[in-house]
């Protein structure tokens, strides 16, 4: 039948049911061994990690309100040190970096919020969320007990405390707080710290009781942690049981898909498969699960860890990078919100009982006083299964969960997806615009020909020297990816080695990439493959009598964010660096003197701004293309509508660029993803692992860059790039991004929802069955049977809906015209289809 308005309105009836609270009364959070409680009632919780660095404070409303649409209760947010304190006692809460701002909007939406105070927070951020000048101290040893650290940890997390304090955020001052964490993943970590990981622990334990937050702690993959809630990280937690009895079984971070790195393919968790993680757990005691991440975003600007993590976070989350809900993921998982919330009582007061059907086959049967729900999990990877419960015949699919609020009929089961599979398109600029007209100049590199000591260049004001090769971040404090180490050598022309010959310079690197320059001339570049970033240079190059000037210009990718001790992995250029002449003689240049220039000339004169003075004599003739070291300049229109913008930078090499000023991050279009490991065909069934069911391969591993909509004017935008080794700004394009296609996937018995965006409506069905289809979105095809009239019917419920628009105008919400409609998969919509035993669905194919 055709329906109105959304399935949308109930699901928000009883989320809003669920978790409204005041924000002026205070609540009392504790635990017992089955749930959080909330003034004493245990409560399930579902929340979605969403870092407010990650998007715009335009965006977070938007995105905590299709959360909540989405069935949480919860946001988690990490707190990313290294961001508000750039520089020591020197903080920055603006813009995207305003925490308060944030949980305030989730208050507003009546959302829980938990708070994950760090201060290490790993998450893909550069140096794991620690600042970098911290890493510069003497004597510093992160994430362990040494005075260094834990003074400055002390410090920062005092001052987070306080200011939720002030704004009276905590749950005990009546705010959204309900969960705090300290520490993130310690143990993982600490065997590699002997002893001293228990008395830091016992330290941050101490800490984090001596802030009086009055909720409760958490500490995730923490295993041996007294008097906090050691809780789960990973793709699947039934399995997991805190060591302390009296702790619920609490998942931190359900990790919803994967991220994305330079030179990777695309990661893809399927929506069967996260369900059926999340059901499992519940099944299984759960009742708190975050999934990381709910809203991935985008590593702006040089937030982006590693090395070489992508500009993009999207982390195949169930909202994409750009807000947009991420089809099927965000409906099927809604639609298991919906369920577990309506079950809530019976879940978390209910008693339990198992019964073991063997071959990975089980049921959970809570009952609460004779009111009871059941849960039917199949573990088994391969073989379908059907049991008798009760005296029932059920049919559990390979690698699924069926929900049963009443014990008696199915109303969801992981493997079958009721949502529409969206198929994201990007279109381009307004066809009436001209092309984009670029303006470029050259990085300064005129130093390169002198003695670097000349210093000729106010450039070089703040240059330093050693004689010795300094390690990159202890001489740049990570303000700049970019380091110049120039020195000079003395060529005796009377010298057989060195003298005559062309000699080879050898330069032995740590990474992440190296730029050559003999006396001004660009000798050669090189990048480190992915995950192996140490390599040696060498290159034969020819040395004139007298000075010679040698330039190596290092960059780093994003900093390490993992793993023990990994504040001392070194970057840049340690050494040695050597030349080589004949005979085998060796001249060893690594404590010569040389001359350290943090950042790029472009930088320091500020070419990305956009209010930038004119003197910069930005050129317009003889574009080059395929040129390293080149800032390229334009101004373009802001798309119309409302859809997401991105740049589409492909044909650029690697480099990083500005909108209107605003850093979108760094952008390696050139860096492809490998032919190999991709698979055209995704079987969701199977423990998921970031290799499979990737896809991209052979493809740049990231083509297009976010470019929010807040960042925008309408009328003048400029678009800055710096191009490191060379590429073709003429073939770059803003578009927008929108569903181009919406697949639709229901059972028989469900509501078959499709839904445009952007105000785009459905113009076209090409393909309808309801039978038994085969395929997926885009290679559906007709099964064994199907009612014949299927697309028909679908059409003319297209039509049917023109009529009831024309009759009732606005007062339906009626699908064409509308960016929506639902249709009832049943016989009465389709008439019979033949299908004996297997359940039938609805597949169709419409065009936005
Ligand atoms: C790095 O930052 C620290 C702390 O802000 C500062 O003391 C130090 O001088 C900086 N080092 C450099 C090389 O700028
Ligand atoms: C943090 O350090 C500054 C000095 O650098 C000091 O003034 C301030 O009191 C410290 N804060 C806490 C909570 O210790
Ligand atoms: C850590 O705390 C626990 C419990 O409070 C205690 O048993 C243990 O001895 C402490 N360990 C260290 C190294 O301080
Ligand atoms: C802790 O905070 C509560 C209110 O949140 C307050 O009543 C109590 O006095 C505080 N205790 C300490 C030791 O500061
Ligand atoms: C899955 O089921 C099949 C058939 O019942 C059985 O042979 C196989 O061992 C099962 N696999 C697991 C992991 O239980
Ligand atoms: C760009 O230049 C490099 C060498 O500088 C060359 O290897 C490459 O083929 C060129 N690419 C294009 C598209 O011209
Ligand atoms: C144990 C582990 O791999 N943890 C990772 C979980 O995923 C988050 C986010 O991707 C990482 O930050 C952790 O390192």
């Amino acid at each position: 039948m055709v329906g109105v308005g959304s399935g949308g309105s109930l699901l928000v009836l009883v989320i809003t049911a669920f978790c409204f609270f005041s924000s002026l009364v205070a609540f009392e959070v504790t635990y017992d061994n089955r749930a959080i409680k909330i003034d004493g009632e245990r409560k399930i919780i579902l929340s979605g990690s969403i870092h407010y660095p990650r998007s715009t404070p335009e965006m977070w409303p938007s995105l905590i309100k299709k959360s909540k649409d989405g069935g949480l209760n919860a946001i988690e947010t990490y707190v990313f040190w290294s961001s508000h304190e750039p520089q020591r006692r020197q903080y920055d809460f603006s813009g995207n970096l305003d925490l308060i701002r944030f949980l305030r909007n989730i208050q507003e939406q009546g959302l829980y919020a938990i708070l994950r105070l760090g201060p290490f927070v790993c998450a893909e951020w550069n140096f794991g969320g620690l600042p970098v000048w911290l890493g510069n101290m003497p004597g510093v040893r992160f994430r362990t007990q040494n005075d260094v650290y834990t003074n400055e940890m002390k410090n920062f997390t005092t001052l987070i405390v306080d200011m939720i304090k002030r704004e009276n955020l905590l749950a005990s001052q009546g705010g959204p707080i309900i969960l705090t964490q300290i520490e993130n993943e310690y143990g993982l970590v600490s065997s590699s710290y002997g002893d001293e990981a228990k008395s830091y622990v016992n330290w941050s334990i101490s800490l984090a009781k001596s802030f009086n937050v009055s909720v409760p702690w958490v500490m995730c993959q923490e295993w041996d942690a007294p008097e906090v809630l050691d809780t789960c990280n990973g793709w699947y937690c039934d399995q997991f049981y805190p060591k302390n009895p009296d702790a619920p079984k609490v998942w931190t971070e359900n990790w919803t898909g994967w991220f994305n790195e330079w030179g990777g393919a695309n990661p893809l968790r399927t929506a069967e498969d996260l369900a059926f993680a999340v059901a499992r757990f519940f099944q299984y005691g759960g009742t708190l699960n975050n999934y990381y991440m709910y809203h991935g975003g985008t590593n702006f600007g040089r937030t982006a860890g590693g090395p070489y993590i992508a500009t993009t976070y999207d982390y195949n989350s169930p909202l994409d990078e750009y807000g947009n809900p991420n089809q099927p993921k965000w409906g099927h998982l809604k639609q298991l919100h919906l369920v577990l919330q309506s079950i809530e009582k019976i879940l978390t007061y209910g008693e339990v009982r198992n019964i073991n059907y063997g071959n990975m086959m089980s049921a959970t049967i809570y009952d609460l006083n004779g009111k009871r729900a059941c849960f039917f999990g199949n573990a088994n990877e391969t073989n379908d299964r059907t049991i008798t419960f009760e005296g029932k015949k059920y049919h559990v699919p390979a690698w699924s969960v069926s929900v049963l609020p009443d014990c008696q009929a199915e109303v969801y089961n992981t493997a079958r997806v009721n949502t529409q599979t969206s198929v994201m398109v990007k279109h381009s600029r307004d066809s009436d615009e001209a092309p984009l007209k670029w303006t470029w100049r050259r990085e300064y590199l005129e130093f390169l020909k002198g003695h670097p000591s000349n210093k000729r260049s106010e450039y070089f004001r703040d240059a330093t020297s050693a004689t010795q090769l300094m390690e990159q971040k202890l001489v740049t404090n990570d303000s700049s990816d970019y380091l110049w180490y120039m020195t000079s050598v003395d060529i005796d022309g009377n010298d057989p080695v060195w003298g005559k010959e062309e000699v080879t310079l050898q330069v032995r690197t740590e990474g992440h990439i190296l730029h050559v320059f003999v006396n001004g001339r660009h000798m050669g570049s090189h990048r480190a493959k992915i995950r192996s970033y140490r390599f040696v240079f060498e290159r034969s190059v020819k040395l004139q009598h007298g000075k010679n000037t040698i330039a190596l210009l290092s960059a780093t990718v994003g900093l390490p964010n993992a793993g023990a001790y990994y504040e001392t992995i070194k970057q840049g250029i340690v050494g040695p660096v050597m030349l080589i002449g004949t005979n085998n003689q060796a001249k060893d240049l690594s404590t010569n003197k040389w001359v350290y220039k943090v950042g790029l000339h472009g930088e320091a004169a500020e070419l990305f701004r956009d209010d930038a003075p004119g003197h910069h004599n930005w050129l317009s003739e003889n574009l080059p293309i395929n040129r390293s070291f080149v800032w390229y300049k334009t101004t373009f229109k802001s798309p119309s509508g409302q859809d997401p913008v991105v740049l589409d930078l492909l044909g650029l090499g690697k480099g990083a660029a500005w909108v209107n000023g605003h850093h979108i991050g760094r952008y390696w279009p050139s860096y492809l993803a490998p032919e190999d490991g991709c698979s055209s065909t995704c079987d969701y069934r199977g423990k998921y692992n970031p290799n499979k069911c990737l896809s991209n391969c052979g493809k740049s591993s990231q083509r297009w860059y976010h470019v929010p909509r807040s960042f925008l004017r309408d009328e003048g935008n400029s678009l800055v790039l710096f191009e490191e080794f060379g590429g073709n700004p003429t073939l770059a394009s803003v578009q927008t991004v929108t569903v181009g296609k919406a697949c639709g996937n229901a059972y028989e018995g469900n509501t078959l929802e499709l839904l445009c965006q952007g105000g785009r409506v459905i113009s076209e069905v090409k393909f309808a069955s309801f039978g038994d289809p085969k395929g997926n979105c885009e290679s559906f095809e007709t099964g064994s049977c199907e009612s014949p009239n299927s697309l028909s019917v679908v059409e003319n419920l297209l039509v049917l809906h023109r009529f009831i628009m024309l009759i009732y105008k606005c007062k339906w919400q009626a699908c064409v015209g509308k960016e929506s409609c639902s249709i009832d998969v049943s016989e009465e919509t389709f008439g019979p289809s033949g299908c004996h035993g297997s359940i039938k669905r609805l597949a169709v194919e419409a065009i936005c």
